[in-house]
């Protein structure tokens, strides 16, 4: 693998386009002769080696055929105290496209190797400066578009959720090294007491829980909450999205079967990042383009977070309402009363039991604060609160699932009078689905799998 080649790499390390700076950054054991063969000092003369942790103004220059390509501050992180924890030089030249990758070429031809996506990261958490827990996290600080989803990646990248993860994988290993013992040297160790074993492992269970309770909110801040407004042609569903984007964005008429795309913009709603989505009314239709449109919306609607089920309030429910909710049962859903300026003939009570109603009008804008209350409740929920937040991500997800999983099976094992050894093996792959996430028990497959997402140069 070439991960675990000390080779040198190479990024442009900052976004594309146009600014003030733009980075190379090398990082590997040839990190310092790359940069000093590419850079001068302002009077020309060769840099000498660079005492640690030093920055040093100059040019940097094609060793070709001794060109400038730019002005550069030459920053030199001597091992291990850089962000990969190996020797690291950053060259940062003007922030243009075509000087940094001048730059970048002329650090690949003195032998740098160019870096793969979340390569860097990739090698911090290699040489053990960062979990992957919390090497994971530096992805969503850097997506994160709210202040709550920017918290909830800070405290990740921090190492909150490793040090509640590795607290309970300790109690399991705790446990399986007392079984074990007791198994191995039945002469000297006196084995575990059931009740005692299943009362920590009942505890280690009850953590892993907690972390899960607000998973569902994490992942909603992380990726976005898919938010679709579907119903009949005609409601005032582009409306509704006007109003709840607060400008004209979706072409509104009086004509029914106006929106045939689908059309999706972003907001924030109490720091909770949603996708808008607008879409073509659904009715049985002979008309081509209506008909994709239509197909469209199904699929939509079929992977929304939270539908927005609008209906004519002015009108009450009609069939066609009423079989389209039939479609929708079991989903999480807001029903939208529209239009009621013309008046409010929908009844509660011919609604599905709990369905949640918010009688408004798109075109006046009355109710529509109790829109938003309602579809953030509904999505996050009151009792959530942002702080507690500490799981967002899905593999972490899956993978307290699994340990919980494992825990209980253990639990009833051991109350139905099982061997220790026999529950020690559920404990142990709890204890490996723990050290997944954190990076303890990982496999290579799966390390590049998530170093993957990244982009390029981080
Ligand atoms: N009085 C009143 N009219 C509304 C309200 N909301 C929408 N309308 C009107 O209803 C008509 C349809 O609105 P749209 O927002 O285009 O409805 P739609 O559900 O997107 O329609 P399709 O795209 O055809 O499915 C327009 O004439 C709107 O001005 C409302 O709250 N009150
Ligand atoms: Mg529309």
């Amino acid at each position: 693998m070439a991960l675990l080649e000390p080779d040198t790499i190479a990024a442009i390390s900052t976004p594309l386009g146009e600014g003030g700076i733009g980075i190379v950054r090398l990082s590997g054991p040839r990190a310092l002769p790359v940069g000093l063969a590419l850079f001068r000092r302002a009077d020309g003369s060769a840099l000498p080696p660079p005492a640690a942790q030093t920055a040093h103004y100059g040019r940097v220059y094609n060793p070709l055929n001794g060109e400038t390509i730019d002005e550069c501050v030459l920053t030199w992180f001597h091992a291990p105290h850089s962000y990969t924890a190996e020797d690291v030089v950053e060259l940062a030249c003007h922030g243009s496209n075509l000087v940094l990758r001048r730059v970048l070429e002329a650090a690949l031809r003195e032998g740098a190797r160019l870096a793969e996506p979340g390569e860097f990261t990739q090698r911090a958490f290699l040489n053990g400066r960062l979990d992957l827990a919390r090497a994971e996290a530096v992805i969503d600080v850097i997506r994160a578009r709210t202040d709550v989803a920017l918290r909830v990646a800070t405290q990740q990248m921090e190492g909150q959720l490793s040090q509640e993860i590795r607290t309970i994988r300790e109690t399991l290993i705790g446990l399986l090294a007392e079984i074990e013992a007791a198994i191995d040297f039945p002469d000297d160790v006196e084995p575990l007491a059931t009740e005692g074993l299943i009362a920590r492992a009942e505890a280690a269970r009850a953590e892993a829980l907690l972390l899960l309770r607000h998973a569902e909110a994490g992942r909603l801040y992380r990726e976005g909450a898919a938010v679709v407004i579907a119903g009949r042609p005609n409601v005032g569903k582009s409306s509704l999205l006007n109003a709840l984007l607060r400008e004209s964005r979706a072409i509104v008429t009086e004509i029914p079967g106006t929106t045939r795309d689908v059309i999706e913009e972003s907001l924030h709603l109490r720091g909770l990042p949603l996708r808008a989505i607008d879409t073509a009314g659904l009715r049985a239709t002979a008309h081509p383009v209506e008909r994709i449109g239509v197909r469209r919306t199904r699929a939509e609607v079929e992977a929304a977070d939270l539908i927005l089920f609008t209906v004519d309030a002015s009108v009450g429910l009609t069939p066609e309402d009423s079989v389209l909710l039939a479609e929708l049962a079991g989903r999480r859903m807001i029903v939208v009363g529209n239009k009621i300026d013309l008046g409010d003939r929908l009844d509660a009570a011919a609604l599905p039991v709990g369905t949640p109603v918010v009688p408004l009008s798109a075109l006046t804008g009355a109710n529509l604060a109790a829109l938003e209350a309602a579809i953030y409740d509904s999505l996050i929920g009151a009792e959530t609160s942002a702080a507690e937040i500490l799981v967002s991500n899905t593999r972490h997800r899956r993978q307290l699932e699994e340990a919980a999983a494992a825990i209980e099976r253990a639990v009833e094992a051991a109350k139905a009078g099982f061997e220790q050894a026999v529950v020690a093996v559920d404990l142990k792959i709890a204890a490996e689905a723990l050290g997944e996430i954190t990076g303890e028990t990982v496999t290579e497959a799966t390390i590049s799998q998530i170093f993957a997402r990244f982009c390029v140069g981080k």
